[in-house]
């Protein structure tokens, strides 16, 4: 719709003299941005305990008046036409020491393994995941949860990848870094069999992989999804840290304190999750955050899961010192300011920190902060959070 003809156009903006309060601005600025973030799980705590206990009734409530249409898939999933109430931020009483107690997914990138192939075990599994504190989920995951087990190999290696399937229905595997005919190194695997196929690491980058069963937004969206890293013939520029995150969010179709919540299709469809998050869990690396000592270049491999959201890439503080977008590891880009990492792309980017400082992680579509996908990167021996 067009503005009405009366409306004024905006006076442009000059910059404020930098000896009028401009710091004390642009402090206050930083601030505004990272103490909301900082303070999420605060204010999950004290606002979402009785919220919580509001939506289960409504929930209790919704499930009497409203019998599904439809039988519910295995694993208590929702196929619903009509989504549950959001559970964005509920959290029980204890969240705070459940987020404490936490041992957050090990982001720290592993070392590739040497020789001409890389032997890569997968066992796919029905487990029960947290994405939250007290927030359980009956996941389709990888054994250990969700994302599955970084892969890391370099490029010229073969990749043997062997699938076993421990769940309860069809899985497969799916490898963005490899191109191999889907319909055979792609192929579902049986519950109780296993599969092996191998594929060339030709492609440098990160990259995401992920079970491609149909539906596969419901077996993404359930945890069955990770990362590889293939390391450049032609290595990237030192990095004294490197870590890997992996975005993906979640919709839940019950709140997940008292019994696991399952998957609510519903939600996803409309792209309505109640977490987003880094490495399976809301605010892990807020508890527990990722560490770098002043001056240190930290590269950080993203992947976005997904299903269905992209991440807008961005460390609050703090510039892209370099950027390598998606695949393509040829050529990057310096000083970015925020990076969009499509879902099911990858991304790659450098940032070098001098002044210490906690330096928040997030997408920069902030519900997906509210939602829980934020992080800290913890610069030197700074007070106020706690470390690993
Ligand atoms: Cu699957």
């Amino acid at each position: 719709m067009a503005h009405p003809a009366s409306t004024p156009l905006p006076a442009f903006q000059t910059r404020p003299d930098p000896d009028n309060g401009t710091t004390a601005k642009i402090v206050a600025l930083m601030l505004g941005i990272a103490v909301p973030a900082l303070l999420g799980f605060a204010l999950w705590a004290a606002v979402s305990a009785q919220k919580a206990r509001d939506d289960a009734k409504t929930a209790a409530a919704g499930t009497a008046a409203a019998a599904p249409a439809t039988p519910a898939m295995a694993h208590e999933t929702s196929t619903a036409a009509v989504a549950s109430p959001s559970y964005a931020g509920t959290a029980p009483a204890n969240a705070d020491a459940l987020a404490t107690a936490h041992v957050p997914y090990p982001a720290t990138l592993p070392a590739a393994p040497a020789g001409a192939v890389a032997n890569v075990h997968l066992t796919l599994k029905d487990v029960v995941h947290e994405v939250a504190p007290g927030i359980k989920y009956q996941a389709w995951a990888f054994a250990g949860g969700a994302p599955g087990p970084v892969v890391h190999v370099r490029q010229g290696q073969t990749v043997k990848i062997t699938l076993t399937n421990d769940g309860a229905i069809p899985h497969s595997v799916d490898f963005h870094a490899a191109r191999i005919a889907p319909n055979v190194a792609f192929r579902d695997v049986n519950p109780g069999e296993s599969f092996t196929f191998s594929f060339k690491a030709g492609d440098p980058g990160v990259y995401m992989y992920h079970c491609g069963t149909k539906p596969v937004l419901a077996h993404i969206a359930n945890g069955m999804y990770g990362a590889i890293v293939v390391d450049p013939a032609t290595p990237l520029p030192k990095a004294d840290r490197e870590y890997v995150l992996v975005s993906s969010e979640w919709y839940l179709n019950a709140p997940g304190l008292d019994k696991p919540a399952g998957f609510d299709m519903a939600k996803a469809h409309a792209m309505a999750p109640d977490w987003v998050t880094w490495n399976g869990y809301a605010g892990q690396y807020v508890k527990h955050p990722l560490v770098a000592d002043p001056g240190e270049t930290v590269r950080f491999w993203v992947v976005a899961a997904g299903p269905s959201f992209d991440t807008d890439f961005h460390v609050v503080g703090t510039l892209l010192n370099r950027a390598w977008l998606d695949g393509d590891m040829t050529k990057y880009l310096v000083n970015v300011q925020t990076a969009t990492v499509p879902a099911g792309g990858g991304g790659v980017f450098d940032v070098k920190i001098d002044q210490p400082g906690l330096y928040p992680v997030v997408s920069h579509s902030f519900a997906s902060v509210d939602m829980g996908q934020v992080g800290l990167l913890k610069v030197g021996d700074v007070a106020g959070t706690a470390s690993h």
